[in-house]
């Protein structure tokens, strides 16, 4: 089994302080190779055109049976063909949602001393960071972030949450509590939608006290050479579902669809949805997590949100037995998530590689 580092193979550097150098060429550890380069991509002007789907959340409340089971089929459709989608009409405040991103922008733009007092380590990975993964050598992404836990309640220390801006312990707290009653509210509709009890998900992922949510808040700088470079690199989320706070105004976000990268165009105060690969694994592929990286641009930074929303820790993890028969075998073998974050948090993102070389083990 993979350990963790205790430390990172070179020494940090924080993309912010690079881009705010005023540099007209990005480092060589920022170039990735020619196949990967976003301008490489193959994106018909007709595909590019299209938006992923998007939920309202406000008709599961209607009286009216078929509004509900009409939305509920959509959310079918986005979870098998996109594994991506938008909700709006969610009840989460916008104002909250508003404050969430700009304590973040405040604390990003905070000198770099008070910064680095939270830098991170790939122990836990808990912290201020600049990179995933810990293979010396490695292409590194184009993006800052700060990495921390929310749920279960043990593992929430806010002392390890930046002290500044001073509203910023309050307002995620906050942030975190409604965005996780919503991941709930998702995981029911996906637990309904496979004919499974609507607490399916939740329970095997630990239940509402113990599921695992952690936040990260990313950061990506403008880049004086966004054609030779990426802001994530591409990757499904290793955990069960994520729930992304884009930017409003600046676009970033690309999803794969067979061979092409879409742009997700952020539908303003929605929500963007994305399966990961546990929810693949406990759906027995009915669910697929789905590729996704970000583009950066040399016009202006962009702050986002994502809450990882996930089994607890040391539960394993394996094909739902109501969805493993003969002619579907169990695609997974069973495996808890702490062992299976361990890949990503070493080796950094790399497409959908982990789940599946899974598939061929079991
Ligand atoms: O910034 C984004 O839009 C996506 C971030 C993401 O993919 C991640 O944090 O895993």
């Amino acid at each position: 089994m993979m350990s963790c580092a205790q430390a990172w193979p070179e020494p940090v550097v924080r993309v912010q302080a690079l881009a705010e150098s005023g540099l007209s060429s990005i480092p060589s550890c920022y170039i990735k190779p020619r196949s990967q380069r976003p301008t490489k991509t193959i994106c018909s002007p007709q595909n590019h055109q299209i938006d992923i789907p998007v939920i309202d959340l406000e008709h599961f409340s209607s009286k009216d049976h078929i509004l509900r089971e009409k939305e509920l089929k959509r959310v079918s459709e986005a979870c098998r063909e996109w594994g991506f989608f938008q909700v709006v009409n969610h009840g989460i405040s916008h104002e909250l949602m508003k404050s969430a991103k700009e304590v973040w922008r405040e604390f990003f733009n905070l000198p770099l001393d008070v910064k680095e007092e939270h830098a991170n380590s790939p122990t836990t990975y808990e912290g201020y960071g600049s990179r995933l993964g810990v293979k010396k050598g490695a292409i590194l992404d184009w993006s800052d972030y700060f990495f921390l836990h929310y749920m279960p309640p043990s593992l929430r220390n806010q002392t390890k949450w930046p002290a500044l801006p001073s509203s910023l312990r309050k307002v995620i707290s906050e942030y975190g509590e409604e965005v996780v009653k919503l991941g709930g509210r998702i995981l029911e509709l996906m637990s309904i939608n496979l004919g499974l009890e609507e607490n399916f998900l939740l329970n095997k992922f630990g239940g509402e006290d113990d599921i695992g949510a952690c936040l990260r808040v990313n950061f990506y700088p403008k880049c004086p050479q966004p054609d030779l470079t990426l802001g994530i690199s591409p990757h499904s989320d290793p955990g069960g579902m994520t729930i992304l706070l884009p930017d409003d105004f600046v676009a970033g976000l690309q999803v794969r669809k067979g061979n092409e990268w879409i742009t997700i165009k952020p539908i303003p105060n929605a929500f963007i949805i994305n399966i990961g690969d546990q929810i693949q694994v406990l759906s027995n592929a009915i669910y697929k997590s789905v590729e996704h990286r970000v583009i950066v641009n040399s016009i202006k930074d962009r702050v986002s949100l994502a809450m990882f929303y996930n089994p607890k820790s040391d539960l394993l993890i394996e094909p739902a037995k109501e969805l493993v028969t003969k002619e579907r075998p169990a695609l997974y073998p069973p495996m808890t998530y702490d062992e299976y974050r361990l890949y990503i948090r070493m080796k950094g993102p790399c497409g959908k590689v982990q789940v599946e070389s899974l598939a061929t083990k079991s």
